[in-house]
């Protein structure tokens, strides 16, 4: 007998259905069972006469949807003893572009079978032969789960943690999600015992997290960009580069967009696929290939210089001498090293070359006239956003990109005016531009002192210090293999330290929030890694493509089952979601911070020290602290509470007056300020900076934004991690595809899943197809037709999938969404189409990683038809 195929169990929809009844009959009888329940459920409460729509009898609650795409929406669900009968999205008020409903998508409306389906984690479960004498390491992601006790579980994983922490210390313990522990759930845990070895990897910001504090911009911020009502009635033209709004942020921001198409703007796409986007703002495309980016903005900016010299009337010249730094002679740091400048290097004066159309054109493969067009269209005059996604940031050879888009912004003036902008527009907030209106509140722990913790190890026998000191994303599962990586440090804090080679025994993964197995680069090396450890953990409720490798499996509450409120930084700045749990778990789950409790206390600490507020405190805290600025900087409690409301809660707090009820919040779900065009929370972004650059100073050390920047040069060239060379200005790095894998490799971010999630979704799996995308020439080429099965290979791996031929990408590059989980057949070819299956070797410059530019082949393949994802469903709970 072959392995037991784990991740690719053929349950056919037969099979799952019934899977699914059986689940519901066993527990039906003592438990509330939602979502797994799929009889027809009576109707009855109507409240109006014969004829009218028959409203079931129940209460309907806001779910929570807390998933990687960032937007935050509302997804109501109707609860009917326990139950949930229906699902609806938001009709708290009117759709108008001043106060949008925030609907949900497709994803949310399956947020009942993605959190309490058939592969629900439903009890503590160990796999079949592992003991603690003998881990039987080599069967991990082979074998099946039994159930045990918590009690049983808790103590077996409170024993290996003790054991590797007394005889290894905290650099043998690993966390290998991409996310960096930055996910509360199992960290507050380890960091008690005494810290662990973590990830740096730049995922979502790409080339964004190294350098742009330094030239003067900020990421993921708030401030960047001009307020959504400014962008809806004053751009004319906006650039969207790099970015899919209509599948990675289906809520408001597509409906922005849409709103100011409407209001007359012109739409520019800059990508290697016409997407959904560009096609429903009706874009002009500018089809660049993956990774070019910066080589296209570099000719865009030799083409306005040109244009400039031979008519004028394209540059701000204002803004470029008293707001920027480095473009052209006069504007010169007095201390700078050389006297090169941008202009000088648009010009071909240090190397001979000319960055004019033609230049970038054959490297970018966007048409010259099309670049002229683009670069006359950047001019002064123009009221322009330019809008960018991270996606061309994802990319190798792509440090420079930043300051090259950020330099053609500076050269129009685009940036602190009315109706224009330079910047994101969505991914981590949905309404950005200006700070919150509505702010959650703290949960009350940082003002609480607590105690210095004694680690788990005796630091004088086991090495123990984790400082700057991070795995980078692509050597997630060599470290483990090899015991040795690079050490550049933290990304995420803006940390690139000289590359230094580190050692490490690593012998415990915990994965709490772990995606990794899908999300990190070389993924075909994870099960080498895996069965090499002493000791796998994962903490989750449903499984994700890492689970089936662990020994202990801890189940945590799903998101809908727990009360809470989305975070600032989480969400849009107008509104503030306040979520219910449907009911108690049917199942043995508990909340992450009992489990971190009961572990802390196996292993000797008293968990007040680490935990000190209830989860109900710290949710009424948080409630209790949010507030409503009105705009001139005044801030009101959001929630009214009343003395009876503390009582009932049986929590600590004051009375307070506020703008709306606690309990009407709760069960409203939702608080959200209507806006006016032209009302006090509208917003310019950097309108006092470019009045005056003192008063309102850029993070860059010049206060300025810096186009010829010594600190990013100094930074990039002792951080490079395979020997690369920068200058302070921007300039193109060519990065050469492997031999005999002449295809580029992208992966837009898919409507199937938001980041790992709703990937084992049925449904879902059904409703999204996940082919890949490839050019009409290249299809033919090697005789593909649309539909055909295709094997997709690179020097790391190889992944089966079906073709969707398209006249709408550019010719050279395919488009393999991100988001599916490898499910590796016999022969190793991954059949779920796993992009990282693709993706790997060493890091290369500013080690970030480049997912969309992965040089790979496609061929027809004639190994027989495929099996639709839907067939399949990644199942570890035995009952
Ligand atoms: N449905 C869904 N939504 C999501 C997510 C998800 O998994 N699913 N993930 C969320 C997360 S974590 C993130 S970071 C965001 C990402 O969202 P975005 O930053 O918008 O990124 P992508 O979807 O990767 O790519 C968008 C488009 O970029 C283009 N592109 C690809 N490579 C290049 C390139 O080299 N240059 C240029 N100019 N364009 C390129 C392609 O045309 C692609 O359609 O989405 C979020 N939203
Ligand atoms: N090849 C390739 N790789 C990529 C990308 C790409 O475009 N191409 N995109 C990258 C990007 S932009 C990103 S942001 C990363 C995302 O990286 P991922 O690791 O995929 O991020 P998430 O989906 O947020 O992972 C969260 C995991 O935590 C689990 N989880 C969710 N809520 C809870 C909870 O409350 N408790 C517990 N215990 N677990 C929970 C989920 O089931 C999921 O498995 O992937 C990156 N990887
Ligand atoms: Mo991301």
């Amino acid at each position: 007998m072959g392995e037991i195929k784990l991740n690719s169990l053929n349950m056919d929809r037969r099979n799952f259905v019934a899977a699914g009844v059986a689940a519901a009959t066993a527990l039906g009888a003592s438990a509330s069972l939602y979502g797994c329940d799929n009889r027809l459920s009576e109707t009855g409460g109507t409240e109006e006469g014969e004829g009218a729509s028959v409203q079931p009898a129940g209460e309907w609650k806001t779910l929570a949807c807390l998933h990687g795409c960032g937007t935050r929406c509302m997804n109501q669900a109707l609860v009917q003893d326990g139950v949930v009968i229906r699902q609806k999205t938001d009709d708290t008020h009117e759709d108008s572009i001043e106060c949008p409903q925030q609907r949900g998508c497709l994803r949310g409306r399956s947020l009942v079978e993605f959190e309490m389906g058939a592969d629900r984690i439903k009890y503590p479960l160990k796999r079949v032969s592992w003991t603690p004498e003998d881990p039987h390491g080599d069967l991990r992601g082979k074998e099946g789960y039994e159930r045990i006790s918590w009690d049983e579980a808790l103590d077996y994983v409170a024993d290996q943690l003790k054991k590797v922490y007394t005889e290894y210390g905290p650099r043998a313990v690993f966390m290998p999600c991409n996310l960096s522990g930055g996910r509360a759930t199992v960290a507050p845990l380890l960091n008690a015992l005494g810290g662990y070895l973590a990830v740096s990897d730049s995922i979502s910001y790409g080339t964004y997290t190294a350098n742009t504090e330094y030239l003067g911009l900020s990421y993921g911020g708030e401030c960047m960009v001009n307020d959504r009502m400014d962008l809806i009635k004053n751009a004319k033209v906006i650039v969207l580069s790099g970015q899919n709004p209509g599948w990675g942020s289906n809520g408001n921001p597509s409906y922005f967009f849409r709103a100011a198409k409407d209001n007359g703007a012109e739409f520019v796409y800059v990508g290697p696929s016409y997407n959904v986007s560009a096609a429903a703002l009706d874009a002009r495309w500018m089809p660049v290939r993956p990774g070019t980016d910066t080589a296209f903005y570099i000719g865009v900016a030799g083409e306005m210089l040109r244009l400039e010299e031979e008519r004028g009337g394209i540059l701000d010249l204002d803004f470029l001498h008293r707001c920027c730094i480095g473009f052209d002679e006069e504007s010169m740091p007095a201390d700078a090293a050389t006297t090169e400048n941008y202009a000088g290097y648009l010009k071909g004066s240090y190397d001979g070359t000319p960055k004019n159309a033609a230049w970038a054109s054959a490297i970018c493969g966007v048409p010259e006239e099309d670049i002229v067009w683009f670069a006359e269209t950047m001019g002064k005059d123009n009221d322009v956003v330019l809008s960018h996604g991270y996606a061309a940031a994802r990319c190798n050879g792509a440090e420079d990109l930043p300051q090259a888009y950020m330099a053609v912004a500076c050269m129009g003036g685009h940036i602190g005016k009315s109706g224009n902008g330079l910047g994101n527009y969505y991914v981590d907030r949905q309404g950005p531009g200006g700070v919150q209106i509505v702010s959650t509140g703290g949960d009350g722990t940082a003002d609480i002192e607590l105690p210095e913790l004694a680690p788990l190890y005796d630091p004088n026998k086991v090495e123990g210090t984790i400082e700057d000191d991070f795995v980078n994303g692509l050597e997630v599962w060599d470290a483990i293999i090899n015991g040795k990586y690079q050490s550049t440090g933290r990304c995420w804090s803006g940390v690139f330290n000289k590359p230094v080679e580190r050692e490490c025994d690593i012998r415990v993964v915990y994965g709490g929030r772990d995606g990794s197995g899908r999300s990190v680069p070389n993924s075909s090396k994870m099960a080498e890694a895996m069965r090499k450890l002493d000791f796998v953990v994962i903490q989750q409720f449903v499984p994700s493509a890492t689970t089936p490798y662990a020994d202990i499996i801890l189940p945590d509450l799903a998101n809908i089952e727990r009360d809470q409120i989305v975070d600032n930084g989480d969400r849009d700045r107008e509104m503030v979601l306040v979520y219910s749990k449907v009911s108690d778990t049917p199942f043995e789950a508990k909340s992450d911070q009992w489990i971190n409790e009961q572990l802390l206390e196996r292993l000797g600490y008293n968990p007040k020290d680490v935990y000190p507020l209830s989860e109900e405190q710290q949710f009424f805290n948080k409630l209790a602290n949010s507030t409503v600025n009105d705009g001139n900087e005044n801030a009101t409690p959001l929630v009214t509470i009343t003395e009876e409301d503390i009582a009932n809660w049986g929590v600590e707090g004051t009375p307070q007056e506020g703008l709306i009820g606690l309990e009407e919040l709760r069960a409203k779900g939702i608080y959200q300020v209507e806006r006016a065009f032209g009302d006090e929370y509208d917003h310019i972004a950097m309108a006092d900076f470019r009045n005056d650059p003192a008063s309102d100073p850029r993070p860059s050390a010049s206060g300025l934004f810096e186009i010829y920047c010594q600190a990013k040069a100094d930074m990039f060239n002792t951080a490079a991690m395979a020997g690369e060379t920068y200058k302070p200005y921007p300039t193109y790095h060519e990065v050469v595809a492997d031999e005999g894998f002449p295809l580029l490799m992208f992966n837009t971010h898919y409507p199937r899943t938001a980041c790992s999630d709703f990937n084992n979704v049925v449904t879902l799996r059904e409703a999204c197809e996940a082919p890949v995308t490839i050019s009409a020439a290249d299809a033919a080429e090697r005789g593909i037709a649309d539909g055909d099965p295709i094997l997709v290979s690179s020097p790391y791996g190889k992944i089966l999938r079906t073709a969707a031929v398209s006249a709408c990408i550019v010719p050279g590059s395919i488009d393999v969404p991100n988001g599916s989980w490898p499910e590796l057949d016999e022969d190793g070819i991954d059949r779920g189409g796993s992009p990282n299956t693709l993706y790997g070797g060493a890091p290369k410059g500013m080690g970030v990683s480049g997912y969309n530019n992965v040089s790979v082949q496609v061929e027809k393949w004639s190994g027989g038809e495929l099996v639709p994802d839907y067939e399949t469903q990644l199942i570890v709970c035995p009952e």
